[in-house]
């Protein structure tokens, strides 16, 4: 614990606790992108299926955990179905990873009682597992809905204050808090991601915007595996799309280049009628989550 903490401090006097501005050079330039183990979570959602496809470049075994029932695992990967809110699982599943992209939970937005345990409880569950197992790095998915209040076309940076737009955004705004809460106390490295849309294509005029490609998502994870000293960042994840609402300095810091655009999806888009003006799924950047609700009687 003592140890720990020590971690931290140094770490803070040496990086001002923020990605450091790095110079035009790669920081993965001189960088081994391989660990031995990488840890996925949520490996049979959406983008887990991506990424599980992609990531075994980057460890020699990848282990994927689904609460669902997982595809049989390939050579190269360990599948290990786990409930994120039961603690005890969580600390077997993290135990000899080097690294942790966290995806699991719910991922759209659900009445609180169903946020609450996979989301919330799960988070806190994987960081006390990374902390009682020496892990050092865990990329957590979070997601743009932790600013889905702020007006479309306000261009906004990764420091505004959170503004979420529903229980599911409340939840990524508590990871990013708990990731903050790991590194000062114990030196545990995150990067919080706010995944934008990441889906094959755009399909409204609001993810035009938002897209972010699998190739795009696949090099900002891999930066946000490897690349030294990130202490706890936040940065956005969204395509070289034409126009844009986040600052992502940030993300540029880690060297993220994104090589994809949502222009090929333009004009299919285009051709669709734009929503009435008193929408406010056209109002706010989180879109249509902001109509969802209440639950509650
Ligand atoms: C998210 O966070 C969701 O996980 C995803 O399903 C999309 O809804 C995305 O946000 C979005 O903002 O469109």
């Amino acid at each position: 614990m003592y140890l720990q903490s020590v971690h931290a401090i140094n770490f803070l006097t040496q990086y001002n606790n923020e990605i450091m501005p790095f110079n035009s050079n790669d920081p993965l330039t001189d960088v081994t992108t391989r660990f031995h183990r990488i840890l996925l979570t949520g490996a049979g959602g959406n983008l887990g299926k991506v990424l599980r496809a992609r990531l075994g470049k980057y460890a020699d075994i990848v282990r994927i955990s689904d609460v669902a029932t997982l595809e049989p695992a390939h050579a190269q990967e360990e599948a290990v179905q786990c409930d994120l809110a039961d603690a005890a699982a969580v600390r077997a599943l993290v135990e000899g990873v080097d690294a942790i992209v966290h995806l699991g939970g719910v991922s759209v937005e659900r009445p609180f009682e169903e946020i609450l345990p996979a989301n919330i409880q799960g988070t806190f569950n994987i960081y006390e597992a990374a902390r009682r197992h020496g892990v050092r790095r865990v990329v957590f998915a979070s997601s743009n809905h932790v600013i889905g209040y702020y007006r479309q076309g306000d261009v906004i940076d990764a420091d505004v204050p959170l503004r979420p737009d529903g229980y599911y955004a409340v939840s990524k705004a508590f990871g990013e808090q708990l990731s903050r809460f790991y590194f000062d106390r114990y030196g545990i490295e995150t990067v919080c991601l706010r995944i934008g849309f990441s889906f094959p294509e755009a399909v409204d005029r609001r993810t035009l915007v938002t897209w972010l490609g699998y190739d795009d998502l696949e090099q900002l994870i891999r930066r946000a595996i490897f690349v030294p000293n990130v202490g706890h960042s936040i940065v956005y994840g969204a395509s070289a799309n034409r126009d844009h609402w986040w600052d992502n300095r940030r993300a540029s810091c880690l060297g993220f280049s994104p090589v994809e655009s949502s222009e090929q999806f333009r004009a299919k888009v285009e051709s669709t009628p734009p929503l009435p003006a008193d929408d406010l799924a056209g109002w706010y950047q989180g879109g249509a989550f902001v109509k969802i609700g209440p639950f509650e009687e």
